[in-house]
């Protein structure tokens, strides 16, 4: 009927973004996929049952497995956004095919920051946060929290820093986003020059002595191998090449360096961007050199419930196998490969390219870069299967599309609880059962698992045990049961979700089954946080305080808190054996250093650059598919500076066509003096297909590449 932010969610409090307030259009539309699809000859879909479609899929993966070996799958996606526990369950599909193989959207924005987290931390996996909520100094770089929601509670947070003089806001963006209009200071910074930027700042902080020589002593080592090339920056060309006022960025960086609590925040403008290694790099260097990092209101390492990533180190060494892709030999960063060579590798002309793929929760032909590309080389898969709540772009091209139940419909969670001190989870519960035949991704995958021969449908012993030990707090004997089972046999490990699910999962309260893989995860979580879980009020020896918070988050249907660490605990999620923070990586010293011999991007042709994938009020990348949901910018416009309007003769609202080295689309134009001049912006997660109709631009069809 109504969709509210719930006043006891613990770390909310009631806040919920412009996205979540309109949820239903995503779930509730004449579009639900309803029951499997398996794709005929003529190219039309037929319903098809569960029983057929899993029947005949597992059949197809083990033809593939078996002729051409594992590595001929690949797992694209599995978990959007706010829903990762089915992610835990599809996994095992890949490690059922052998396969190494996991593509996703966070090796298309994020895996250079994971992979600079692993050269300063000692692991992909030490990934920092920022307390905005608590600095009296923030940088905001290439991101837009009002709108994109990226830092928690982002309006009313964004709302204190404005109104409270002692605290400074600081945005760097070609645009006048709704969160520069908020800030003290914004830097109207030229698009893709954030690395000169960055690197002007570092050369300032250290030129004037600045920087926090005793937190660098004590926490950091390498920085003499930095030192020499800040202190050689030419800080006013690096300035120009920005188009910024050189006085101006030098307040910035005294500011923050003389702030008591300074962070910094960045998101896609710098992440999908020129340079965005460096990038990652840089900003990491301002909170490092300047000691704001362990503290309050700084950026610090985080503890995590479910590990989204993993480590996985691309230097050959003794005990690593790297495993490289076919067509670009490219390595994993956090165990993920990068979407943008995923066709490449489907039209590999070797023997070892990928045959077959399966796609979740996300929908590549949309969202990754090149559309065309990915049409052109889904169609020559053998094995297209794809799970999704709606017939996406992506599912259109697929053999078999098996419906999901919405969010509202299973039990969920987001694993993106990054938050440090006090740290939560929320585990959601359905508020609706499946429309039609859709089921929930941890049912699809176990049955797909047992389909295949991989587990057995009965595990007699676990059932017995789960079924004579209710008593949700208490799950030892279970443990003992199903830990002695994986001792026996290890090929199960990789499937303990399933049996977990399958087993325990029945006695759960409220039919809470998909939650049974949070047990594991919790036992995980109180060996490596036990001192910051008790200090929430959990209670229990070694063996029931796992199962006390496993059994709240089962039954605290608000969500909970999970830890709350001391400060000083930063220090020991460090991976680094000396538990220092390592800020020499040589090749991006390099890189910072020779900034200036690159000539500058060329322009004659392309008199505009283009930011393809604006965050607005009424985008949410590809999830929301009837447009109706839309109460303003309906087409999704392109913004325009009116100089250049002017100067092209264009009005407001008027179509012009975008080209680009790719290709061309046509789009309506809105004039907003917010965009900088030369500059023009298109929003992400439009031009999707709602009965047969196109709604705005498809950006990556034609202008990203
Ligand atoms: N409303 C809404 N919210 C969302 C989403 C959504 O689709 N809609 N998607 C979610 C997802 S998946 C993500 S990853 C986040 C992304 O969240 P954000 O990164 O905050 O959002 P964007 O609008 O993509 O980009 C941020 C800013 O980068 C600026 N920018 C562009 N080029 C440059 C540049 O060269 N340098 C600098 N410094 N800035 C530049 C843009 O003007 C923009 O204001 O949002 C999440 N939240
Ligand atoms: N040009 C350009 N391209 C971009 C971006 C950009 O800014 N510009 N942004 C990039 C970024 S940051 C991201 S994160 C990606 C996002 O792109 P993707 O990773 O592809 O994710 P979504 O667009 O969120 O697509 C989610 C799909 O999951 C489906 N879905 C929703 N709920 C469920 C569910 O419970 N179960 C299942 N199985 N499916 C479900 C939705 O119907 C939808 O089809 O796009 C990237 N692409
Ligand atoms: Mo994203």
């Amino acid at each position: 009927m109504r969709i509210k932010g719930d006043p006891e969610h613990p770390m909310t409090q009631g806040y919920i973004c412009q996205k979540a307030a309109r949820l239903n259009h995503y779930q509730h539309h004449a579009e639900r996929l309803q029951t499997p699809l398996k794709r005929q000859s003529d190219g039309t879909f037929s319903p098809i049952s569960w029983d057929q479609a899993l029947t005949e899929i597992a059949k197809q993966l083990k033809s593939i497995r078996a002729q051409h070996g594992g590595d001929a799958f690949a797992f694209v996606g599995g978990g959007g956004q706010g829903n990762h526990l089915g992610g835990a369950y599809g996994q095992q599909l890949r490690h059922a095919m052998g396969s190494r193989f996991a593509y996703s959207a966070l090796a298309q924005e994020k895996t250079q920051d994971f992979w600079v987290n692993g050269r300063l931390f000692g692991d992909q996996r030490c990934h920092t946060t920022e307390d905005v909520e608590h600095a009296d100094y923030v940088l905001f770089i290439g991101c837009n929290p009002y709108q994109s929601h990226g830092i928690p509670n982002a309006r009313d947070t964004l709302k204190h820093i404005k109104n409270d003089p002692a605290r400074t806001m600081v945005v760097i963006d070609p645009r006048r986003t709704e969160t520069a209009k908020m800030a003290d200071i914004h830097l109207q910074v030229k698009p893709g020059t954030d690395a000169y930027l960055m690197t002007a700042l570092l050369a300032i902080l250290v030129q004037e002595g600045l920087h926090n020589v005793e937190f660098l002593k004590t926490h950091c080592t390498g920085f003499e191998s930095l030192e020499p090339i800040l202190r050689a920056v030419p800080v006013a060309d690096y300035v120009a090449r920005c188009d910024l006022d050189e006085a101006h960025v030098r307040e910035v960086a005294r500011g923050f360096a003389g702030a008591k609590r300074g962070c910094v925040r960045i998101d896609l403008g710098i992440q999908q961007t020129l340079h965005t290694r460096l990038n990652a790099y840089l900003e990491k260097l301002l909170y490092l050199v300047t000691g704001h990092f362990g503290k309050i209101g700084g950026n610090n390492l985080h503890a995590f419930l479910i590990p989204l990533i993993s480590h996985s180190d691309e230097r050959p060494s003794a005990k690593r196998k790297v495993k490289l892709t076919a067509h670009h030999r490219m390595f994993p960063i956090s165990g993920l490969y990068p979407p943008n060579i995923l066709p490449d590798e489907i039209e590999h002309p070797g023997e070892d390219r990928l045959r077959a793929v399966w796609v979740d929760s996300c929908n590549p032909v949309m969202t990754y870069a090149d559309s065309t590309a990915y049409a052109r080389a889904f169609g020559k898969l053998d094995l297209l299967v794809v799970v999704d709540v709606t017939l996406s772009e992506t599912a259109r091209l697929a053999h078999y599309v098996l419906p999901a139940a919405s969010q509202f419909e299973k039990w969920e969670a987001t694993g993106f609880n990054l938050e440090f001190p006090t740290n939560f989870f929320h585990l959601r519960r359905p508020i609706l059962s499946p429309m039609g035949d859709s089921l929930p991704e941890p049912e699809i995958y176990t049955r797909l698992l047992e389909k295949m021969g991989e587990i057995p449908s009965h595990f007699p012993i676990l059932e017995n045990i789960a079924r004579f030990e209710p008593n949700a707090t208490a799950h030892n004997l279970y443990l003992a049961a199903l830990i002695g089972r994986l001792k026996l046999k290890s090929d199960w490990v990789r499937y303990a979700p399933s049996i977990l699910y399958r087993t325990l999962g029945p006695h759960l309260p409220e039919g809470a089954a998909a939650g049974a893989v949070l047990l594991p995860l919790c036992i995980d979580y109180v060996s490596k946080h036990e001192k910051a879980v008790r200090r929430v009020g959990f209670t229990g020896n070694r063996f029931t305080l796992a199962a006390n918070l496993f059994n709240a988050i089962l039954t605290r249907h608000s969500g909970t808190l999970i830890s709350q660490h001391e400060m000083q605990d930063v220090w020991s999620f460090i991976r680094n054996k000396d538990g220092k923070i390592h800020l020499a990586i040589d090749t991006l010293i390099d890189e910072m250093g020779h900034l200036n011999d690159e000539p500058s991007p060329a322009n004659e042709d392309a008199p505009f650059i283009l930011m393809a994938g604006e965050r607005r009020a009424y985008n949410a990348n590809q999830i929301y598919r009837d447009p109706a949901w839309r109460k303003v910018d309906k087409e999704g416009a392109l913004r325009m500076h009116p100089e250049d309007a002017s100067q092209l003769s264009v009005a407001d609202g008027e179509n012009v066509r975008v080209t680009s080295k790719r290709g061309a689309i046509t789009v309506s134009v809105e004039i907003d003096d917010s965009v900088r001049r030369g500059m023009v912006t298109l929003p992400h997660g439009y031009g999707g297909l709602y009965q047969n109709q196109q709604h705005g631009p498809a950006i990556n069809r034609k202008t990203v590449h």
